[in-house]
């Protein structure tokens, strides 16, 4: 397989652990800046899946290449779900990741219910207009203090009950092969080798 595909994400977080993911499928893949591409694509859709096509197929057109995109976010059962598809822009667009994390446990404060997942939905769009797409999930709590110097966005505050650890103090190898991430990146990546063949 010799194909390339555009990574239609912003976020060096995301790009660096898809990267990481797919580089077992053989396939060349390349950043926005290495594809020259330049497209900032408005997330109007109400789901992940919905968010993760537009800018799949907003980068596709704009390289004439293959895009894979990934729009994803942490969902609290106390915040009904929340922040989801709001996780980039939660608390607005001043904050960084730290003080979206701090506002996220100050608006916890008192809560007992502490149960959380992470969604992703991968989509991939083709220049034929072919596409392709996959989710995962991944089951969680959120912590009472940051935790970890890993991984980026919520990580240090996104609790595995089983391991006793916040994804930011699990090693990338380690939160891939658990992750929402590395779930939708696997499931995709079957989809695609069978495309492929075809
Ligand atoms: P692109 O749209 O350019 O890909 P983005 O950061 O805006 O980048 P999203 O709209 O999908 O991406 O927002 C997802 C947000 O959810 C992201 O900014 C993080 O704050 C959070 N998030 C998603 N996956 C995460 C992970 O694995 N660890 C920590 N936080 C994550």
């Amino acid at each position: 397989m010799s194909e390339k595909f555009v990574l239609a994400t912003h976020n060096p977080g995301k790009l660096a652990e898809m990267r990481a993911i797919l580089s077992g499928l053989g396939v060349e893949v390349l950043s926005p800046a290495e594809a020259g591409v330049e497209v900032d694509v408005e997330e109007t859709g109400s789901t992940f899946a919905e968010n993760a096509m537009l800018k799949a197929k907003a980068v596709c057109a704009s390289a004439c290449l293959p895009a894979i995109a990934d729009d994803s976010g942490l969902c609290a059962d106390a915040l009904n779900g929340g922040p989801g598809v709001y996780s980039a822009r939660y608390g607005g667009e001043g904050l960084d990741d730290r003080k979206r994390c701090l506002l996220l446990l100050r608006n916890l404060r008192g809560q007992t219910t502490r149960a959380a997942h992470f969604s992703c939905a991968v989509a991939c769009a083709f220049p034929n207009g072919d596409t392709l797409e996959a989710e995962g999930r991944c089951d969680g709590a959120i912590a009472f203090a940051p935790l970890g110097e890993g991984g980026f966005g919520y990580d240090p505050v996104f609790l595995i009950p089983e391991k006793g650890k916040t994804f930011g103090q699990l090693s990338s190898e380690e939160k891939s092969a658990i992750s929402h991430r590395g779930k939708a990146l696997a499931a995709f990546s079957e989809k695609l080798g069978t495309y492929l063949k075809k």
